[in-house]
């Protein structure tokens, strides 16, 4: 017989949505990993200034199991904590697009029936943002992970022109094929450049008197709907999002304001 005291630890197993905690390996641990640079050497005392940082973010137990000076003067570190805060999960209300989920062949028939017309769609990456891939996700015939893009859609007309669009040509090609939907994307949000180059279309729509005739609407991986709505525009779409999700949008929302 050994003489181990094999009695299992009764570990926390209570979920309370009320009071969130990160997950390591049981309930409630509040187990965290982080990581980040400080901009001093690598030593001894970075390590402390390190632990004493995460603790002031709130983690108790600070343990420190990664260094690495990046170069001169600059330490990177990677560190595990207890989180002491809790959040409250029942008290969370995210705006999301409001939006009756349908297939390519559905949004193509309700178009042909209730609309009658190809919808003219002309999508950008605006200003000096050079990221196409999620645009074109978007728009795209080959689509994204499956899913075809809106230029696959027989009741869709679409304007692709890539990047780096300044807002005044944006809003010149949206003029001139009539478009019904404008479609921006924006990936860069160092220093909020997206936020000055959104507002100032959302501006320049205005100012050409055609806001109400056209669907707003922006895209990234750091957009939300709320953020996009703050702005001015209709929709907002981040990550995860498919054109099929885009394409049923502008469709409702086009039935919805009785455009024409
Ligand atoms: C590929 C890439 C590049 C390529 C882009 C090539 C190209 N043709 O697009 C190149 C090498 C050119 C590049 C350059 C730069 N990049 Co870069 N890049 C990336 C990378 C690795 C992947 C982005 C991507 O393609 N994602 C895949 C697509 C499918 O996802 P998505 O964009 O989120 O799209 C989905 C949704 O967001 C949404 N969506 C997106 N757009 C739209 C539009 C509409 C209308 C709708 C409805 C939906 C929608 O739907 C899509 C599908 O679900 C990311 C890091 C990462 N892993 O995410 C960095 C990243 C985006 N880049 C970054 C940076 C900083 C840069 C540079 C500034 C670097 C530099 N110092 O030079 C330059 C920018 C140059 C410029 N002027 O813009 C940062 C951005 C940080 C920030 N938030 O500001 C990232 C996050 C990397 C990082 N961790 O620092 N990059």
């Amino acid at each position: 017989m050994s003489g181990y005291n094999l009695e299992k630890k009764k570990f926390d197993k209570t979920l309370d949505l009320k009071n969130v905690k990160p997950y390591g390996d049981t309930m409630n641990d509040g187990k965290v990993q982080v990581s980040f640079t400080l901009p001093v050497p690598a030593g001894d005392e970075a390590i402390e200034a390190a632990k004493i940082l995460m603790k002031k973010m709130g983690l108790e137990n600070p343990h420190v199991v990664f260094w690495k000076e990046l170069t001169k003067g600059f330490t990177f570190f990677i560190g595990y904590g207890d989180c002491i805060h809790t959040v409250n999960y029942e008290n969370i209300h995210i705006p999301k697009v409001n939006i009756q989920k349908m297939s390519m062949e559905e949004i193509d028939q309700l178009i042909k029936e209730k609309i009658g017309r190809k919808i003219v769609v002309v999508g950008a990456t605006t200003g000096t943002d050079a990221h196409t891939v999620g645009l074109d996700a978007i728009l795209n015939m080959k689509g994204f992970a499956g899913h075809y893009g809106l230029e696959r859609y027989e009741m869709f007309e679409v304007h692709n022109m890539g990047s780096q669009v300044s807002n005044e040509d944006f809003l010149k090609k949206a003029l001139e094929v009539k478009a019904d939907a404008l479609l921006v994307s924006q990936t860069v949000t160092q220093k909020n450049v997206h936020i000055e180059n959104l507002t100032e279309l959302v501006e320049m729509v205005e100012a050409e008197g055609i806001r109400d005739k056209v669907i707003l609407i922006v895209g990234g991986p750091r957009i939300t709907h709320e953020l996009a709505q703050e702005l001015g525009f209709d929709a907002g779409f981040g990550p995860n999002t498919f054109a099929e999700d885009v394409g049923a949008f502008i469709a409702q929302e086009f039935l919805r304001r009785n455009l024409k």
